[in-house]
């Protein structure tokens, strides 16, 4: 508690001299963070992606796994004791059982050190031996990034702004009427704000739902141990003229202030601002299908995601950072599995082109970056129908309501993306020329061969990128 109560500035000096004492007698590691938004799938990639570290067998374009570089990889417990263990081996088993099924969502974050003992190949094989590299894996939501913005804005501010943005989205009717009968400058009454609470959580609920990607503070949606506490206890309210002391809107205000300083502060301080390489995982193809407004929300998000990248902007974050920076974040449109390969580099465009401006904004103080499409875990092979005299190029896996096998055609995606993201951006309700169709999948029964992990889309070509080059 004393220690919390140090500036932000102490606290990482302290913590860089620890590292620099430590420095000479420990191996390089690599942190890895792996975010995106809700169900985008970071559980699914983290347990693939260590699973297929483990057995290389299908990892042909991870250089050091193709060329017998990395000799062995094993699981370590964690540096952060503090930190829950991503629990890989229950997600594992789930994706592997006879009956396979996904594993639940998460809602808070999590960590794994996976070990690589690597011999480098080549020239410098003989000059070398065996080192050790700990590659720290941590999983947290996406939604904790967009929280960022709420730190350059004061309650007013905030409240002014999210109750008008509640205006056009669907499911506020009810906070808003709510809103409409209270009084702010009305002594703080628990349960009113308690209500207030719950009824604008039950909102972004189901903005989130209806495809809305924008649904700050990210603790309402994921409060983890932070459930009922004061903390999460306040929502936006209209501007009063001079609220008296103890009234209910000084209190939300007390504890949006709150909120900013106990849970959004902490987590880019402690997590956010050690992070090597990211990868963004960006689920495009359930975008598409809920339609353009869905697409044009998950491109604000993503901008809006993407600010955090920019510690420039932010004098705060960029005084955390220091001399440090992410040095490379890939960009991933995750499900890829739910195309034939032929409309893999149309996905890799759209999930680009939705990038596009954040990106040209600013070029992420150096970093660099990549767009991917990727399925983490493949559930469907690829093959061909015949349609009204047309052969159409399918996916064929189990699906996960009924459990039979389907064919699924989604539509053929526009090989220009700005087909999708204009009318996006023009705020049409729906596609105009195409119609784009997604099923749920269950992961696909699995007999694996020794030495092979999970089948996967470009899994490899991911770690390659995001690390590559320190193996
Ligand atoms: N077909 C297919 N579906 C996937 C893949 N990865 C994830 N999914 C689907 O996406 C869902 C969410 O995946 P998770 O890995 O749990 O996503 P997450 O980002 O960890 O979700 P939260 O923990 O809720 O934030 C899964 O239940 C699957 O239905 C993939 O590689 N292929
Ligand atoms: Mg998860």
């Amino acid at each position: 508690m004393v220690i919390s109560a140090l500036a932000d500035s102490l606290l990482r000096g302290v913590g860089s001299v620890t590292d620099a004492l430590s420095a000479p007698f420990s191996d390089p590691v690599i942190r890895l963070g792996v975010t995106g938004l809700s169900r985008a799938g970071k559980t699914v990639f983290i347990t693939s992606l260590v699973a297929n570290l483990m057995d290389r067998g299908r990892m042909p374009q991870l250089v050091a796994a193709a060329d017998g570089a990395i000799r062995t990889a094993y699981l370590q417990p964690q540096p952060d004791d503090t930190v829950p263990r991503f629990d890989y081996e229950a997600h594992l088993a789930r994706l592997t059982a006879p009956e396979p099924s996904w594993p639940d969502g998460t809602s808070r974050i999590s960590e794994l050190r996976l070990s690589l003992r690597v011999q480098p190949t080549g020239f410098l094989a003989g000059l070398s031996g065996l080192r050790t590299l700990h590659l720290d894996i941590v999983d947290y939501p996406g939604e904790w990034l967009l929280d960022l913005g709420l730190l350059d804005k004061d309650f007013s501010t905030w409240s002014r702004e999210t109750i008008q943005r509640l205006q056009t989205r669907p499911g506020a009717a009810d906070f808003l009427a709510l809103l409409a009968a209270i009084d702010a400058s009305a002594p703080l009454d628990e349960a009113t704000a308690q209500s207030l609470a719950a009824s604008f959580t039950a909102y972004l609920k189901s903005a989130r739902a209806a495809g809305y990607s924008d649904c700050t503070p990210g603790r309402f949606l994921l409060p983890g141990d932070l459930e009922g506490s004061p903390v999460l206890t306040f929502a936006p309210l209209p501007q009063t003229a001079k609220p008296p002391r103890g009234a209910l809107w000084r209190e939300c205000d007390r504890r949006f202030e709150s909120y900013k300083r106990n849970v959004v502060r902490p987590f880019f301080r402690d997590h956010f601002a050690r992070i090597d390489r990211q990868i963004v995982l960006v689920d495009v193809l359930g975008a598409i299908h809920a339609g353009p407004r869905a697409v044009e929300d998950l491109r604000h998000a993503m901008a809006d995601i993407l600010q955090a990248f920019r510690p420039g902007r932010n004098a705060w974050l960029t005084s955390l950072f220091k001399a440090r920076r992410v040095e490379r974040i890939l960009f991933a449109a995750t499900k890829a599995d739910h195309l034939h390969h032929a409309q893999h580099p149309a996905l890799t465009a759209i999930t680009a082109a939705l990038l596009r401006e954040a990106k040209d904004r600013a070029d992420f103080s150096g970093a660099v970056t990549q767009a991917m499409s990727i399925a983490a875990l493949r559930t469907t092979v690829e093959d061909q129908i015949s349609h009204g005299g047309e052969t159409l190029d399918v996916v064929r896996g189990r699906l996960l309501s009924t459990g039979k096998q389907a064919a699924l055609y989604p539509g053929l995606l526009p090989d220009d993306p700005g087909r999708l993201i204009s009318p996006a951006r023009s705020g049409a309700d729906r596609w105009l020329d195409a119609d784009y169709k997604v099923m749920d999948f269950a992961p696909a029964q699995l007999s694996l061969r020794p030495g092979d992990g999970p089948p996967h889309i470009r899994l490899d070509k991911a770690a390659q990128f995001l690390l590559g080059d320190r193996l």
